[in-house]
């Protein structure tokens, strides 16, 4: 559904389409204004959700709403904190009014792939005990299946000694490939979360039964959780290149 045109100087005139921050950026204050109406909001990782930060900060201001920010992350959590909004945890809030995250990959039925960052089992954990879960995206993120657009595949957090034995049981279940994720330039050593293990990125050979590998990737022992996200968000807001805005 479109939500909000883009400028129409910019659908006559301009030859150059939108930037993807600024996308980005549509899409997220968009998403805060219509979603945001105070209570406890989770707060998603990445790059999208700096721009929701940013309008939250700015509206929380203005309209002096009374907010309890529950982070996903380290990069979150040090988000919220310099925006100076009042930071919580589950243990003193385990549910929320809403959560609002970015993702990798959207499909048509809003099954996600997350976890290109890294952050996918806080990811889950704050968004499965929020009423509503809201995606922000630009346009590059929404696909019809899963694998179009994000083609680095489906992050898989695991504890660093199983790793070797995970990748063998989904590649003997599933097929495709699986890397073991390495940190920097140098790529010298494993990508360690915050939750101090490491992540797995599955390319999975085709369009699958997402519900059911969701269920298989987390029965295997020493897979901590998975950056498939199943019948859990309840809308996505894309950034689109024209400049609007569109939900689904
Ligand atoms: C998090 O940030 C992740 O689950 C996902 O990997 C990523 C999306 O990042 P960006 O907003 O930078 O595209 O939400």
């Amino acid at each position: 559904k479109l939500l909000k045109q883009g400028p129409v100087f910019c659908a006559k005139y301009c030859s150059s389409a939108m930037s993807v921050e600024g996308s980005k950026k549509e899409a997220a204050c968009i998403a805060v204004e219509n979603n945001v109406k105070g209570g406890v909001i989770g707060i998603g990782s990445g790059s999208t959700i700096v721009y929701a930060v940013e309008k939250l900060a700015e509206i929380v201001a203005e309209q002096n709403l009374d907010i309890v920010c529950i982070p996903t992350s380290f990069q979150a959590r040090q988000l919220i904190i310099k925006h100076g909004l009042p930071l919580g945890d589950l243990e003193t809030h385990p549910v929320l009014d809403v959560c609002i995250d970015g993702a990798d990959e959207v499909d048509t039925d809003l099954t996600l792939i997350k976890g290109g960052g890294g952050c996918l089992l806080q990811e889950k954990i704050v968004a499965s005990c929020a009423k509503k879960f809201v995606v922000i995206a630009d346009y590059r993120k929404k696909s019809n299946n899963l694998g179009e657009q994000w083609t680095k595949g489906i992050p898989i957090e695991v504890i660093p000694l199983s790793y070797r034995c995970v990748e063998m049981k989904i590649v003997s279940q599933y097929g495709g490939n699986i890397d073991l994720r390495l940190s920097g330039e140098s790529k010298a050593g494993p990508v360690v979360t915050d939750n101090g293990n490491f992540i797995l990125d599955w390319k999975f050979p085709s369009t699958l039964d997402w519900k059911a590998v969701e269920i298989f990737l987390n029965m295997i022992p020493g897979v901590v959780e998975n950056g498939l996200f199943v019948n859990m968000a309840h809308v996505a807001y894309f950034g689109m290149k024209d400049g609007s805005v569109m939900t689904k």
